[in-house]
């Protein structure tokens, strides 16, 4: 494996608190707040730019066009897109803000990756996420399988799946349940696939546990992982009612690296002891560093954001943790990180980094990305307009300057003029990424 590119969701203009997923405890803290989605969007883009300052393969995937027409006429408003906006807002508000959201910038939900490195065909395999758990978030899907189609179009490198069928039994939250971990001399792999629910349409949690077993089977099959690398691992429900609506909440793992909370999974003893057990043959071995919950409860691990950090490696061995500003206001937090950096392993570093804007949603550091680990000849073949590099940056925030509001709230959904803001600057931004594919709406 050569490098690892990092696609991060650019937060779209109609980024706004909606309070629309059910468990997300931000979600809920921040609903009908003002939100700015020139602050967020610039946030965001400060991000990637970082990560490509460090020598690091940056990638933006393009806010998807809010609202989502097809899915207002889909549920019986009809007229020109000002009519349709017009009767949601009075009719269905709520509706109107699922067709509105902006929560593609979440990229980590978008899809599930395995590299060719570790999959039986040697093709890079992407599997798109179906967002079957709420509205706002499904409407993802199809925008999602396109866009990954036409980023990896050479079929003899990549296949990209897609979704798997929209149904509770296959609800698929992508890459925020999926943790791949490797030894960075390329000795070996293993794949952490989290979910929450079996599929069977039993619950054993009171917020929604959003992905299934049978979606990870699945995507483990297409994905054609040889099972012995390959490890299904139940979330704690005592996670996910604390606010844990994701795995990548409670563990954030990078090459032979795994960051965790002590009840991040079910019968955790005996899942680290079988990780264990699949890589005790690598060269670098894995380290694992299990915060507990006398340290860090879990309420505060959810507040601070620790384990929603990203890892990367600017250089070979060695890791940083980019963590959000957040995780530097709990006390408790900091001692953690201290202790992380000064022990003797490849996390060396932290970076803290400012997402206030998407983190009121319950959207970290990694959240915002969807990691790609791909050889160098693959990276040659992916589409390159969107790869973030010196000159493409300055253009993103003129362009978000330009055609941002400071201030959004969920009244202004009804502003036709947004609808119409909205649409002239996705023209300009296809062009700015050199984007050529018609979008499904
Ligand atoms: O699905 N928030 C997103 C946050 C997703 C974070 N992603 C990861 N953990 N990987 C969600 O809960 C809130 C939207 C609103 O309330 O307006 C929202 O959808």
């Amino acid at each position: 494996m050569n490098t690892t590119l990092n696609l991060d969701g650019l937060v779209g203009p109609t980024h706004f608190y909606g309070g629309l997923a059910a468990g997300n405890l931000a979600s809920s803290h921040h609903q009908g707040e003002c939100s700015s989605p020139k602050k967020a969007a610039l946030q965001g883009l400060e991000k990637m730019w970082q990560l490509h300052g460090l020598g690091l393969p940056q990638g933006v995937i393009p806010p998807q066009l809010r609202p989502n027409l097809k899915m207002l006429q889909r549920l019986g408003f009809n007229g020109n897109p000002e009519k349709m906006i017009e009767q949601a807002f009075k009719q269905a508000p709520a509706l109107l803000e699922a067709c509105y959201s902006a929560s593609s910038m979440w990229a980590a939900n978008s899809a599930t990756v395995s590299p060719s490195s570790d999959t039986l065909d040697r093709r890079l395999h992407i599997t798109p996420a179906n967002l079957t758990s709420s509205l706002h978030r499904s409407l993802e899907a199809e925008d999602n399988h396109q866009f990954f189609q036409y980023f990896f179009n050479q079929t003899d490198y990549f296949h990209c799946h897609s979704p798997l069928p929209s149904q509770a039994s296959f609800s698929d939250e992508g890459a925020a349940n999926h943790i791949r971990l490797c030894d960075p001399n390329g000795e070996g792999f293993v794949h952490l696939f989290i979910y929450g629910h079996k599929g069977d349409g039993a619950s054993s949690t009171h917020y929604p546990a959003r992905q299934s077993r049978l979606a990870c089977e699945a995507i483990i099959r297409r994905h054609k992982l040889p099972l012995d690398h390959v490890l299904l691992i139940q979330q704690n429900p005592q996670a996910i009612d604390n606010g844990a609506f994701h795995n990548d909440v409670v563990a954030v793992g990078h090459n032979n690296y795994l960051l965790l909370h002590e009840l991040a999974f079910t019968d955790q003893v005996s899942v680290l002891s079988s990780l264990k057990k699949k890589t005790r043959h690598w060269q670098q071995p894995l380290v694992i560093e299990q915060i507990k919950q006398t340290n860090l409860s879990l309420n505060e691990a959810i507040k601070s954001y620790l384990f929603n950090s990203q890892l990367v490696s600017p250089s070979p061995n060695k890791i940083l943790l980019i963590a959000p500003q957040e995780s530097k206001k709990s006390e408790k937090t900091q001692l953690i990180i201290e202790q992380l950096l000064s022990a003797e392993t490849p996390l060396t570093e932290v970076k803290y980094i400012d997402l206030r804007q998407s983190m009121n949603n319950g959207g970290g550091p990694a959240c915002l990305r969807l990691v790609i680990p791909i050889t160098r000849k693959e990276l040659q073949a992916v589409h390159k307009g969107i790869l973030l590099s010196d000159s493409l940056y300055p253009k993103l925030q003129q362009w978000v300057r330009k055609h941002y509001r400071d201030r959004l709230t969920r009244e202004d959904l009804a502003d036709p003029q947004l609808f119409r803001e909205i649409k002239i600057a996705a023209q300009e931004l296809n062009k700015l990424l050199k984007l050529a594919y018609q979008s499904a709406r």
